[in-house]
């Protein structure tokens, strides 16, 4: 990259691809996570409604995976960058783990929700979760049989979009990170920073499917491609 003379916001966008090395899988790969699971029947309210046990069984198989993981070297170069970048940093990430928050990184926001969180449809209340919902447990502030994944689904409006918008229209500069880009708003956060005139990288292990947005796509295993990138701004 240019130096980073100028720059002083950066918005970086987290996907499936940077927790891959930790032994997550991702979703749209050969042996990805709807390889066995339609998208349809484990990630849409609809496939909720129709079969929840086939559901809560899938995210309380997902929640062991995330608490048995661990950062990788991808996840810690972004803490180390959140802990030493003086200006505006916010870490967007689609991924429901919590390798950001283990790594140390504070600046991040879930914008499809967390593995690690229940949510009461009976109360709205959140909770922190590491155990299993297809039992039924209760919810601990309502005592209604309503828990479901904090997750967002197809057709549910991703959490947080003011403050993300608001970041990216402040943006100087605007990282992608192992994410293909098929999925929306998400995958549009690209052309909102460069109407902003952010500068635009993409680190991935392929190019993502809005690659010709981005000024510069860099190709590699994030945990190579990360550290020497923040390596690069913090020196
Ligand atoms: C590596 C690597 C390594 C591998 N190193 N890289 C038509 C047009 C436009 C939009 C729509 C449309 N029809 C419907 C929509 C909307 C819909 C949508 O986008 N559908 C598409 C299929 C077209 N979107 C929604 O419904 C969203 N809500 C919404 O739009 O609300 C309305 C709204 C309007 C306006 C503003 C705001 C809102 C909700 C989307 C919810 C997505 N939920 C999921 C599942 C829940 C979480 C979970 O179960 O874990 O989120 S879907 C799934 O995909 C998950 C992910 O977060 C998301 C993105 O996937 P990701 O992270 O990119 O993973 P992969 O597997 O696709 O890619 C991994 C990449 O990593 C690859 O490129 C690899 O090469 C790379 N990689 N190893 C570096 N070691």
């Amino acid at each position: 990259m240019r130096g980073m003379a100028g720059i002083r916001n950066i918005v970086i966008l987290t996907g499936a691809g940077i927790s891959a090395e930790s032994g997550l899988r991702t979703f749209r790969a050969d042996d990805g996570l709807w390889e066995n699971h339609p998208v349809e029947q484990v990630a849409t309210p609809q496939g909720f409604r129709r079969d929840p046990e086939l559901v809560q069984r899938f995210y309380d198989e997902r929640r062991v995976n995330v608490l048995a993981a661990e950062p990788n070297a991808a996840h810690r170069a972004l803490a180390r960058l959140d802990s030493e970048w003086d200006g505006e940093l916010l870490i967007v990430t689609q991924n429901i783990d919590d390798l950001h928050e283990r790594a140390g990184a504070t600046r991040v926001l879930h914008m499809h929700g967390e593995a690690l969180s229940a949510w009461c449809l009976a109360c709205d209340a959140r909770h922190r979760w590491t155990g299993t919902l297809l039992d039924g447990p209760a919810c601990p502030t309502c005592g209604e049989i309503a828990l479901r994944p904090d997750i967002v689904w197809f057709g549910e409006m991703p959490y947080e979009m003011e403050r993300i918008f608001a970041a990216l229209a402040r943006a100087d500069l605007f990282v992608s990170i192992g994410t293909s880009g098929a999925v929306y708003p998400a995958a549009g956060f690209v052309q909102q920073a460069k109407s902003a005139r952010a500068r635009t990288l993409e680190l991935n292990l392929e190019r993502s499917q809005g690659s010709g947005w981005f000024d510069e796509s860099r190709l590699g295993p994030a945990s190579e491609l990360v550290p020497a990138w923040v390596e690069e701004v913090l020196t």
